[in-house]
């Protein structure tokens, strides 16, 4: 049986919605003892594991326990789901084309953090979500699907974030789904789904 382990680092939602679509989450791993996610996931049965940085002086060193949490879990797919940490090169190297990140705008546009209020303070009119595969350059891997949605007049952070969070928790089980089955390409640094699946979502 195929499965996954996800990274988080706060209330966990995307998380929750990977395990309530049924997806095979062995392990949720956190760098913060106080997220709120692992109270969810260990109410399902899930295994929890808490990897703090601030443990650790230097990124490779947190990155190398977190390795170690992760790979008791045999995974075949790692998910970043509102995980905080930006990972060295060697370890995105070492879950090459096997690691996936949601992040909150339509890439490439507002890579890294505070992504809504760069959205609205840009005026866009559609902003939006990326599943996409982790590469060594934050927020530039392979782009596996995106959902756009309005930004509307009256718009502010707390609106929109929700409103795209709404189909982040639509897009990532999805991807996810993709991947376990197989049915992910990436070719050339661009991801194609075998079979008939848009990879682009419209949410008015
Ligand atoms: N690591 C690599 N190498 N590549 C990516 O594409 C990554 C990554 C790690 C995390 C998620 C990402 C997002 O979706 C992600 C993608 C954290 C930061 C950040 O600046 C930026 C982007 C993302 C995650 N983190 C600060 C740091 O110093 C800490 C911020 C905090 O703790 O609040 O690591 O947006
Ligand atoms: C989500 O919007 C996710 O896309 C974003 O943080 C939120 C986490 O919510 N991720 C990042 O900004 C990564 N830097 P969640 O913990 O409820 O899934």
């Amino acid at each position: 049986m195929k499965n996954m382990v996800v990274l988080i680092s706060g209330r966990g939602s995307n998380m929750q919605a990977l395990v309530e679509a049924g997806l095979p989450v062995k392990g949720v791993i956190s760098n913060r003892a106080d997220a709120a996610g692992l109270e969810y996931a260990s109410g399902r049965g899930i295994a929890t594991a808490i990897v703090s940085h601030r443990d650790y002086a230097a990124r490779e060193a947190f990155d190398a326990a977190l390795a170690l949490a992760i790979d008791g879990f045999q995974p075949d797919l790692v998910a970043l789901a509102g995980f905080m940490r930006i990972l060295t090169a060697g370890f995105v190297q070492r879950y090459q084309d096997r690691l996936l990140n949601i992040h909150p705008s339509l890439l490439p546009a507002f890579p890294g953090l505070d992504t809504h209020a760069r959205a609205l303070a840009a005026g866009v009119k559609l902003h939006g979500c990326t599943v996409h595969f982790v590469t060594p350059e934050l927020d530039h891997g392979p782009i596996v699907v995106q959902a756009a949605v309005p930004v509307l007049a009256h718009d502010d952070e707390t609106v929109l974030a929700a409103r795209v969070l709404a189909q982040e928790h639509r897009i990532y089980p999805q991807a996810a789904r993709w991947f376990l089955d197989g049915k992910l390409v990436i070719d050339n640094g661009v991801v194609r789904v075998n079979g008939d699946h848009p990879q682009q979502l419209y949410a008015p």
